[in-house]
């Protein structure tokens, strides 16, 4: 990936010599930056006929989530071969199964059950005997309405042969975490991806259901059409946002802040830790997974006076098809693309290390491998602290973002690797006091220090940190 490094970043001055005019400029940016989606809508257009025949596609291809459901939860593992997962257990996985349950408002689990497996490929997934099991199960558990196998994805014939053994709707990873993203899903942007991403589930199920059942293939061209047409749309309305998007971008640029995308696990912890850093009231972190599917820009200060701004990202998942992050991953991409990546991950989760190993796989194929990478331990405040364990990546700085614990620490180590930056200058002027080259450097820098100078009380020595550009403009500006 393109490394950012030789953008321009101009820095910005202290907060007792704020420039009214440019503060608001800046701040215009940001607000604009956030919520960039909703003033940019431009809904693609759509017959009643396609809404309808879209609706009933998703009603019977991915369910809804409206009513909500109570669900047995069926985890699936592969008993050994290379198929098997070794960095995690069954036990966690149904957790994690039963966590994205939770997440959907009026869904409840009602009964679980781990199924030791020797493929995920068999057509009825599950044996014969198993499958008479879980029927007893379900049996004795408060009246179930759905079914979730805490897999992948699976093929339309499995879901039709458990249908029919078990009488109840099935669900697997895909779906639900579907159903999860619409429900969280707050601007234009975040919309768009999710409808990118349940086309291709939708249209694999149509494959397999056409080769499951090939004398009554009733999905005629029509339908196929309006979802190519309604995918065609989506990408288009997707790249509208996007040129908009790095139009803010190159400005927010232009203004010179450095950025610090902040990546991490789903409900790790990454806007908890953004509130504590920039101090923000208004971010609100929940208990929840996805609960933050659009990229968000935050402003802080780093101790030195330097404003630097945080970049919120939907969080990272094991087990899903990538068809179903794909549409995310581009603006994930433009969000890592930032000078520094911390990377926050939830030290008391028991799953830890599976999710630690996730992210860095995942980001590992994003991002060149010169990236400065801050690895950050959150959620200390769960764990007694000989509990925090030899899991941790090299250099992690161990936080909590809710007592604030490591934060100011977490700070300096952001500034120590901003400051880094071979596109910052950090340096030291004489000017006249009161001179044009004054005012310029406040408006233009960061200002980390002034005095008289003791050899001639006219002159102002000042310590300012800027860009290389920004340097070279000074010296342009006032021929030195
Ligand atoms: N005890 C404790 N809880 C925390 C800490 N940081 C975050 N949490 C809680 O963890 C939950 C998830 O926090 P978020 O900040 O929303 O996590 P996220 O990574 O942004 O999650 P998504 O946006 O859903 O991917 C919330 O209930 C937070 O209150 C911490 O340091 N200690
Ligand atoms: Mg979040």
């Amino acid at each position: 990936m393109q490394c950012l490094k030789n953008l321009v970043r101009a820095l910005y001055k202290p907060k007792l010599i704020v420039n009214e005019k440019r503060k608001f400029d800046v701040l215009n940016v940001i607000r604009r930056y956030q919520h960039e989606s909703d003033e940019t809508l431009e809904e693609y257009e759509e017959t009643k006929e396609e809404k309808d025949i879209y609706r009933g596609l998703l009603q019977e291809y991915i369910g809804t989530s409206i009513i909500g459901h109570r669900v047995f939860v069926i985890q699936p593992y592969v008993k050994w071969g290379v198929k098997k997962k070794r960095n995690t257990t069954p036990q966690l996985q149904l957790s994690e199964a039963v966590a994205l349950i939770n997440t959907l408002p009026n869904w409840t689990v009602v009964g679980e059950k781990i199924v030791p497996l020797l493929s995920l490929e068999k057509k009825k997934l599950i044996g014969s005997g198993a499958l008479e099991t879980i029927k007893k199960d379900i049996a004795n558990c408060s009246s179930a309405t759905a079914i979730f196998v805490s897999t992948n994805s699976l093929k339309f014939i499995q879901i039709a042969k458990l249908q029919e053994i078990l009488h109840l709707p099935i669900y697997d990873r895909y779906s639900i975490v579907i159903n999860i993203f619409r429900e969280h899903a707050k601007t234009t942007e975040a919309k768009l991806q999710v409808a990118l991403a349940e086309i291709p589930y939708i249209k694999q199920k149509m494959i397999d259901f056409t080769n499951y059942r090939p004398v009554r293939i009733n999905h005629d061209d029509k339908v196929k059409e309006i979802l190519q047409t309604k995918e065609k749309k989506i990408k288009n309305a997707l790249k509208k946002l996007k040129e908009h998007r790095n139009m803010i971008k190159q400005q927010r640029q232009s203004y010179g802040f450095p950025s610090i995308a902040v990546v991490g696990y789903t409900n790790a912890g990454k806007t908890s830790l953004i509130k504590a850093l920039t101090e923000d009231a208004a971010l609100q972190p929940e208990d929840k997974l996805f609960a933050t599917l659009d990229t968000t820009v935050h402003q802080g200060l780093l101790p030195c006076k330097l404003k630097v701004l945080y970049v919120d990202t939907i969080g990272f998942i094991q087990d899903v098809p990538e068809t179903l992050i794909e549409p995310f991953v581009v603006t994930l991409e433009d969000a890592i693309s930032a000078d520094i990546l911390i990377h926050v991950f939830d030290i008391s989760h028991p799953d830890a290390k599976a999710q630690i190993q996730h992210v860095q796989k995942t980001i590992q194929s994003m991002v060149d491998e010169n990236k400065v990478i801050i690895n950050v331990a959150n959620k200390c405040d769960m764990l007694e602290k000989q509990d925090i364990k030899e899991i941790l990546p090299d250099d992690t700085i161990t936080v909590s973002a809710i007592k604030l614990t490591g934060i100011d620490l977490l700070r300096l180590k952001i500034e120590e690797e901003v400051t880094k930056s071979p596109n910052l200058v950090k340096t030291r002027i004489r000017v006249t006091m009161g001179s044009t080259e004054a005012s310029w450097l406040y408006k233009e820098t960061t200002v980390l220090n002034v005095e008289p100078d003791p050899k001639n009380p006219q002159y102002l020595i000042m310590d300012v940190f800027m860009t290389t550009p920004v340097f070279y403009k000074f010296k342009r500006v006032f021929n030195v």
